[in-house]
């Protein structure tokens, strides 16, 4: 269970004799950290959940640095934490309360190695942030389509350690889709180059998706092949307030069944959710306000004089006389397309203020979605009454964010003192629907305790007979998704 209050005792235990003297002379001042003030950000997580500590953070300036630093800490029994933007929503890159785990920051590993617009590909560094990699892909008059809201801060290494999905998985698919090639330093030191540019490579194993995905647990994602694509010249966007679930996803299967291709993102909304987004951020307004559901519809092609308009209006009118679109504003310029995006993009952060709550990023078969909304709401209401369930996410890929924020009035750490009952509730209504209880923010700290029952069996024993394999000492990132 996450814990709400820092540890108070003990101290980070020292280091061996004259390993941070040989760390310092490898990494030098910039890459090696040591003091309260400077560790300080690196210790809890974005969500506020986990408070750990570490006896320092190193910070390798390039990957024989690194390889060193592993090599260091591995023949001294010292386990590593990597760390990229800090940005995970299950705890994954913060350390425990031991105080012998050591950050390892990929900050500075943030170059751009190559980037072909013929071949269509890019290899950045691991700490890279996602929207500089996003920026130089479009300088370069490419697209990278990864695209989540904490793109400002999350890098390469986290978004592929995590898989990460985001707002265009239903275009685009995952990060782990979006990859062609990795460099990793293993858990002994040892740098694999595996950066091939291949789109065809049948060479045995695909060693390379055991490190997405696998969040920092047998290894360091150093450099990465990323896949281009071509820029959009034609972007619609349109708030929609609709009938009720059901409606929303009808709304996708119109414009999917229309043209598949020109879908880049459909997002969902509930009231609730809108709501806290215009008392916290909007200054006390959204647009087509008084609806209980919406839908943030993106379109974009890279085919010139695509129609996108036209699709667009067409498939919201025949909805409208549908009775499924109540109402709807499309996007006229780039600011208010931005301004639009925002309201879906914020819903974590106005949750954040608006109190405690509790998350559930799970994943059901598309078509169940609306079904999952309504299930997981009812059950939620009725084991806490006065519970405000806040669904909003990924419905083209039947990711919900199937969040609950605490009743009005209530005391903040007695309903976080229920989140398990939560998530179990919740829980219970995805695997009846055929889903997941993790999508795309991954297992971290926070649903270690969910695998052995979800995952349990053969499954969980080839991943432990794989992390024994490639970390048999069990330093790369302990305690975070495989169940001790
Ligand atoms: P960190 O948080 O630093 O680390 C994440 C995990 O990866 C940890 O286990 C860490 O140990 C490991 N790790 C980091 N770098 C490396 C590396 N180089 N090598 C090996 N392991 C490494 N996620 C989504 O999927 N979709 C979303 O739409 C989305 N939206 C978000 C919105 C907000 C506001 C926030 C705060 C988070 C959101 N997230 C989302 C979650 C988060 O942004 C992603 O999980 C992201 O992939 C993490 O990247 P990071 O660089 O911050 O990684
Ligand atoms: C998003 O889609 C993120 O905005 C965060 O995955 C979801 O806050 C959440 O639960
Ligand atoms: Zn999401």
């Amino acid at each position: 269970m996450p814990d709400d209050q820092p540890p108070s005792s003990p101290l980070p235990a020292p280091l061996p004799a004259g390993l941070l003297d040989r760390l310092a002379s490898l990494l030098g001042p910039r890459g090696l950290l040591t003091e309260a003030a400077d560790l300080e950000p690196h210790l809890a997580d974005w969500r506020n959940l986990y408070h750990g500590r570490t006896p320092c953070l190193l910070r390798p300036g390039t990957v024989e640095e690194l390889a060193e630093a592993v090599r260091l800490c591995a023949a001294a029994g010292l386990p590593l934490v990597p760390q990229g933007g800090n940005t995970s929503m299950v705890g994954g890159a913060t350390p425990d309360e031991g105080g012998r785990q050591i950050i390892v920051s990929l900050a500075r590993l943030n170059r751009v190695r190559d980037i072909d617009p013929l071949d269509m590909t890019m290899t950045v560094e691991a700490g890279l942030v996602l929207k500089t990699a996003q920026e130089v892909a479009a300088e370069a008059g490419c697209l990278f389509p990864l695209s989540l809201g904490a793109e400002g801060t999350a890098t390469v290494g986290g978004v592929l350690s995590t898989n990460a999905g985001g707002n265009t998985t239903v275009r685009y698919g995952n990060a782990r889709e979006l990859m062609l090639g990795l460099e990793v330093v293993l858990p002994d030191g040892q740098v694999w180059n595996g950066l091939r540019r291949l789109r065809k490579d049948n060479t045995g194993y695909a060693l390379r998706h055991l490190f997405v995905g696998a969040e920092g647990t047998l290894g360091f994602i150093t450099a990465a092949v990323l896949r281009l694509f071509p820029r959009p010249r034609e972007t619609e966007l349109a708030f929609c307030a609709v009938q009720d679930e059901d409606a929303a996803l009808a709304l996708f299967r119109r414009f999917r069944d229309r043209d598949e291709s020109a879908v880049r993102a459909f997002e969902y909304m509930s009231g609730t959710g809108v709501g806290f987004y215009a008392t916290h951020i909007g200054g006390g307004s959204a647009p087509l306000p008084g609806h209980d559901h919406y839908v943030l519809v993106d379109l974009a092609s890279s085919r010139p004089e695509a129609g996108l308009r036209t699709l667009m209006e067409a498939v919201l009118e025949e909805a409208l006389e549908a009775g499924e679109v109540l109402d709807a504003t499309i996007g006229e310029s780039e600011t208010q397309r931005a301004a639009l995006w925002r309201i879906r993009e914020e819903h974590p952060e106005a949750q954040k203020r608006e109190g405690a709550s509790v998350k559930n990023d799970v994943s059901v078969p598309v078509s169940r979605a609306p079904e999952l909304i309504r299930r997981a709401s009812e059950a939620c209401r009725a084991l806490i009454p006065g519970i405000r369930p806040v669904p909003f996410g990924h419905m083209g890929d039947g990711n919900i964010h199937m969040n609950l924020e605490q009743p009005e009035g209530m005391d903040a750490a007695a309903f976080l003192a229920r989140s398990h009952d939560i998530m179990e509730t919740v829980n219970a209504v995805v695997r009846d629907l055929g889903g997941s209880f993790s999508a795309e923010h991954g297992i971290g700290r926070l649903k270690t305790d969910m695998m052995e029952d979800w995952r349990g069996g053969a499954e969980l024993e080839l991943m432990r007979r794989i992390k024994a394999a490639i970390d048999p000492q069990g330093l790369m990132n302990p305690g975070k998704v495989l169940p001790s």
